[in-house]
């Protein structure tokens, strides 16, 4: 009773504010809510129509407060993917997912919404869960001289070995997806190779910098995070967008505990790393971030650098006011890693309160 009575408080809210955005009637908001509430004093729960779960989809992303993306929210492509009931099934959902959103290079924000989790306690069924952190990532390896690949992926790459998969060892395979539904053993999938874009990277002018044979994926498909929508919890609801340079450029690459590659791009540029002072690890992050929009461009794969990035949510700001909703935001997040003092954002305050429907992370991660 207790736990229908939360549901029915997060149902009705979402409800209306989805029907007002959407232009429909008071009558309909009001037959949908009887009908909602019905269904869950019947059996607990109650299903989004396809209307409700892209609205609300686009609403999470709206109020992703991490998001500097969210200018476009409103072009977001739903697969509804509720159907699916085994992890072959899901598999399939997802590399449909993974093709269309690619796109090839032209990158569309997409999200797969997956089979909710049914009630809240011990008697719950637990719906469809992706192991993974991102569907397209790379293996990180413990060796006897080190790690090789993407220390974030250590955790994952042991799964996957421990469910028989192999990796080439390599700096930069990708992991098979290991998909779960219920409370089914987990199963791994091989990405079909033809499924996955990627771009080597090379700067315009600094030539050897392609002697660190550096590469990324086009398309950041998060997968770690549940989608909750009018009080449903849907676990597995992967959703991407494009890069933005500095995630690949000032972390991926750059941090310690990541790639830890400023060294070495000193290095190709003939830097002073002796000193700090000579500002080495800023003048290779520079370049380096250079490096990645340059290669994305010429190969045709959708990305945004950091200033253009900032001006398109100065946009959103001002649309968001024009419709009369307060926009919030993570300061901590939003301001790039790069330059971050040369954007509005970093200049402005913004309220982190959490607005729902919205992305929340799975587990501690
Ligand atoms: C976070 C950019 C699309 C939801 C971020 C971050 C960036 C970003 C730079 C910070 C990531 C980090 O520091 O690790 C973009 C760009 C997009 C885009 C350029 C291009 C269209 C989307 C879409 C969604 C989304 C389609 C969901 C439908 C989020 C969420 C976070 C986030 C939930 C926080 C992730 C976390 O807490 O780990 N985005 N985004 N974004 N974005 Fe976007
Ligand atoms: N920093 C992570 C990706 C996080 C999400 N970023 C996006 N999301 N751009 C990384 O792999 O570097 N998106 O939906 O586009």
């Amino acid at each position: 009773q207790d736990v229908q009575d939360q549901l029915l408080d997060k149902a009705v809210p979402f409800i209306r504010e989805c029907y007002a955005e959407l232009g429909k009637s008071e009558g309909e908001m009001e037959a949908r809510i009887a009908e909602i509430t019905r269904s869950i004093g019947y059996k607990g729960s109650y299903e989004h129509t396809l209307q409700e779960l892209e609205h609300g989809a686009k609403m999470a992303w709206r109020n992703s407060n991490r998001c500097i993306g969210r200018l476009f929210w409103e072009t977001l492509t739903v697969q509804d993917a509720r159907h699916a009931t085994t992890e072959d099934e899901m598999a399939e959902a997802l590399f449909r997912h993974i093709e269309t959103a690619t796109n090839d290079g032209k990158i569309r924000p997409m999200i797969t919404v997956f089979s909710p989790m049914q009630g809240a306690e011990a008697t719950a069924a637990p719906g469809a869960f992706i192991h993974n952190a991102q569907l397209i990532r790379y293996a990180g390896y413990e060796t006897e001289d080190g790690i090789v690949g993407d220390p974030a992926s250590l955790q994952i790459t042991a799964m996957c070995q421990s469910l028989g998969w192999q990796g080439a060892g390599t700096s930069f395979d990708v992991l098979p997806l290991v998909l779960q539904m219920g409370n089914n053993t987990p199963k791994f999938y091989e990405i079909p190779s033809g499924l996955v874009k990627e771009v080597a990277i090379t700067h315009p002018d600094i030539a050897a910098m392609a002697d660190l044979r550096l590469q990324w994926y086009a398309v950041p498909i998060v997968s770690n995070m549940y989608l909750e929508i009018g009080g449903i919890h849907y676990s597995a609801a992967p959703f991407n967008g494009w890069y933005m340079g500095t995630e690949i450029g000032a972390r991926n690459f750059a941090d310690e505990a990541r790639y830890n590659m400023l060294p070495r791009v000193a290095e190709v540029m003939g830097l002073d790393t002796r000193r700090d002072a000579s500002l080495w690890k800023d003048r290779a992050l520079v370049e380096l971030n250079v490096a990645v929009l340059h290669s994305f461009q010429q190969q045709g794969v959708a990305i945004v650098d950091h200033h253009t990035a900032a001006r398109q949510f100065k946009r959103f700001e001002e649309k968001e006011e024009k419709a009369s909703r307060e926009v919030t935001g993570d300061w901590t997040w939003l301001i790039p890693p790069l330059s971050p003092a040369t954007t509005h954002i970093f200049h402005q305050h913004y309220s982190n309160e959490v607005k729902l429907p919205n992305f929340f992370y799975r587990d501690e991660e």
